[in-house]
């Protein structure tokens, strides 16, 4: 559509519509956006969409071996609260006019993204306790951030979505905690769980402000509020504090409280594994994406039944009309 319209009426559009984010006000769906806002949010959106279902998978594998009956209940509503995370945020990539189905074949072409983080496997159920103190409490840092996002579907969503994780990371945390007041081996679990879950936690937050290929414009339409580093550095904030409380230790050693900065200061990514991970070369990512697909293929015949049943009603619709 951009293209039909006059370069001197796009500048007044954008113009218009950079006035309107300045203003805290936000886009809704048949609102004229530029096409690179729309894009970018497909992009972002769709990617933590995927997140969202992939990261099932980890926790799901734990569904039939947790502890107790408490923790299983507990478990399974998580897991089923991350997949309708998942369908909130597809809905909203929906409004922008990029259907379900084309997100979910690019994942399965293997060109959409997903965090980084659930291509690591759980090995212990320990693994679950990191998995939610840890994960969910990244998601939260970035989430919260999110709900002041200028597009209003996924602002909204954000909202709901917040909620839900909140109760996640306290889990995750409360598992934790029972393990470390619990016998040597279990406090030497938490601690293992720690120690493989932390820095993959921390690349959730992306590359460096300096490196983040969509930041500058991102910020300055408000798809995101808070840049890369200032959300990892409010995760290591909280976190360290957390940790001590129930003697776990977080595996870095250049960890430092530093007066001036009111802040920690901490060590280095290692931004070879996170690239690696990224492009598609961690422990886990063929293993996560074969069995989306496989699941997917399986489910079939619900999509088929749903769509024959939808053009059942659309036919009776037409003959009551005729
Ligand atoms: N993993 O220019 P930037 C959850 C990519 S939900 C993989 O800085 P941006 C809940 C990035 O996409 C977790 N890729 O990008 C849960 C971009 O690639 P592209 C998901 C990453 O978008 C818990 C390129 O690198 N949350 O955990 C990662 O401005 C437990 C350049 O990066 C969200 O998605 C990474 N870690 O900032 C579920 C939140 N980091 O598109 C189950 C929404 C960066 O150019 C169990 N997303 N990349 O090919 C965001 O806030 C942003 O997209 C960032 C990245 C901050 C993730």
């Amino acid at each position: 559509m951009s293209q039909d319209v006059p370069q001197a009426e796009l500048d007044e559009l954008e113009a218009q519509f950079q006035a309107r984010i300045d203003a805290e006000e936000k886009i809704e769906p048949k609102d004229w956006m530029p096409e690179a806002y729309r894009k970018n949010l497909v992009r972002q959106i769709s990617q933590h969409a995927h997140s969202e279902v992939i990261g099932m998978q980890p926790e799901g594998n734990w569904i039939t071996r947790a502890p107790t009956l408490h923790r299983k209940c507990i478990l399974l509503a998580k897991v089923q609260d991350e997949g309708g995370h998942g369908l909130y945020l597809y809905s909203a990539t929906e409004t922008l006019g990029t259907s379900r189905e084309e997100l979910v074949q690019a994942l399965h072409d293997g060109v959409a993204k997903y965090a980084s983080i659930f291509n690591y496997p759980a090995l212990t159920w320990a693994d679950i306790g990191a998995i939610g103190w840890l994960v969910d409490g990244a998601a939260i840092v970035n989430q919260v951030s999110l709900q002041r996002t200028s597009y209003g579907p996924y602002s909204r969503g954000m909202i709901r979505i917040c909620k839900e994780e909140s109760f996640h990371q306290r889990q995750g945390y409360h598992i934790m905690m029972t393990l470390m007041q619990g016998s040597e081996e279990q406090r030497a679990m938490a601690q293992d769980a720690l120690d493989r879950f932390w820095w993959p936690s921390m690349m959730m937050f992306g590359p460096h402000d300096a490196e983040s290929a969509h930041s500058a414009r991102s910020m300055k339409w408000k798809i995101k509020r808070q840049s890369n580093d200032e959300l990892r550095q409010k995760f290591v904030d909280q976190s360290v504090a957390q940790a001590e409380e129930i003697g776990l230790k977080i595996p870095d050693p250049e960890l430092k409280w530093n007066e001036e900065r009111g802040h920690y200061d901490f060590g280095e990514i290692d931004w070879e594994e996170f690239s690696r991970v990224v492009s598609g070369n961690g422990p886990c990512n063929r293993q996560r994406l074969q069995h989306h697909i496989r699941v997917h293929e399986e489910g079939q015949w619900v999509r088929d039944a749903i769509a024959a049943h939808e053009e059942k009603k659309r036919q009776r619709a037409g003959k009551a009309a005729a």
